[in-house]
């Protein structure tokens, strides 16, 4: 039974596929986008090896992930491809159609199928202004004013209706802001980190879109990735958390990233200019409160603000070609 991931080409999707590869061959890990993967000329970083599988679909095409489930044989979904918040609150239409046409098409193929488990990102951004903002809870006021938000609480309550009306395995985390450096940011409020320590490891300074005081929740991607294997390992029977599991890794505001970077280069300079963003930011929590995924399936981030800065810079220093415009407009693939 193969593992297929919607969203390959996105910002957790691409460095999934690679893990999951490297853990079960690679030609047992089927990507799937609206676009080819990588190639070794535009971005050879990414570029997948020739016998790794790779399927050009719209998620919303029931007839064509049909037949990729099928012909693959596919065991176990990761569906990543989402609209992220800031591109979503520009096409809310087309957020809510990829988001929740394209989960409730992977959840009617899967309970009709031999798929044993289903993994869907969800997001912190289920929360809200009415929501307690430190430390918020697994259980509390859900509120979320964006589309995207919309379609993340949507998406957690259908993911527990198929699990107790079908028996599907399916399985999410609210993952906070994700920081990475081997793709381009996907049109997230949260970008912002990349966008600063993509642009101070180029040697430029940055314009921040947020105010430096927005404290959000983020966490680094082989955080997010551990995490997600983690949660996709656990027995079924220790999961008490059918909608979605909260997950932190760290916490931090702008000025204070700035302020780390600046740590590791004296010459980086910040200044700020919060554009509509920052009211979708504003609406989100400082921190959130994970102890069930610890309880329950062992939940434990690594890294902390100077480390995730430090292999940050390391990395992008090195050079990622993708890097420098910040990706805009619809991104599947993308996701949390
Ligand atoms: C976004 N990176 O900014 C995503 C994430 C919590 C934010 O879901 O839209």
């Amino acid at each position: 039974m193969r593992i297929l991931v919607t969203g390959a080409n996105g910002q957790i999707g691409s460095e999934l596929v690679e893990v999951l590869r490297e853990r079960h061959g690679t030609g047992q890990v089927v990507g799937l986008d609206l676009n080819p993967p990588p190639t070794a000329t535009d971005q050879p970083s990414r570029a997948p090896s020739s016998n790794a599988p790779f399927e050009v679909a719209d998620v919303r095409n029931r007839e064509a992930l049909a037949d990729v489930l099928d012909r693959h044989e596919v065991g176990s979904i990761y569906h990543l491809a989402s609209l992220l918040s800031a591109t979503g609150e520009q096409h809310p239409d087309r957020a809510w159609d990829v988001n929740m046409s394209g989960l409730k098409t992977i959840l009617d193929l899967a309970r009709s199928r031999p798929v044993e488990k289903v993994f869907w990102p969800s997001s912190i951004a289920v929360f809200g202004p009415t929501t307690p903002r430190e430390d918020t809870p697994q259980n509390t006021v859900l509120d979320p004013t964006t589309m995207y938000g919309v379609t993340k609480r949507s998406g957690e309550l259908l993911c527990r209706y198929y699990h107790r009306r079908y028996d599907l395995d399916v399985r999410s985390l609210r993952y906070p802001g994700l920081l990475s450096y081997k793709t381009a940011p996907g049109g997230g409020t949260t970008d912002y980190a990349i966008d600063m320590l993509t642009q101070a490891a180029a040697g430029r300074d940055y314009t921040c879109f947020l105010k430096p005081d927005t404290r959000l929740p983020m966490m680094y991607m082989p955080d997010a990735i551990q995490g997600t294997l983690a949660l996709m390992d656990a027995d079924a029977d220790a999961l008490s958390v059918r909608d979605s599991y909260n997950t932190g890794g760290l916490s931090f505001s702008p000025e204070e990233l700035a302020a780390t970077i600046q740590a590791r280069v004296p010459s980086f300079s910040c200044s700020y200019a919060p554009d509509e963003r920052q009211h979708i930011a504003e609406n989100w929590p400082s921190s959130v409160n994970d102890d069930a995924a610890r309880t329950d399936w062992g939940w434990a981030p690594e890294y902390d603000l100077e480390a995730t800065t430090a292999d940050m810079l390391d990395h992008l220093r090195e050079g990622t070609p993708e890097h420098g415009d910040v990706a805009e407009g619809e991104h599947e693939g993308a996701t949390a």
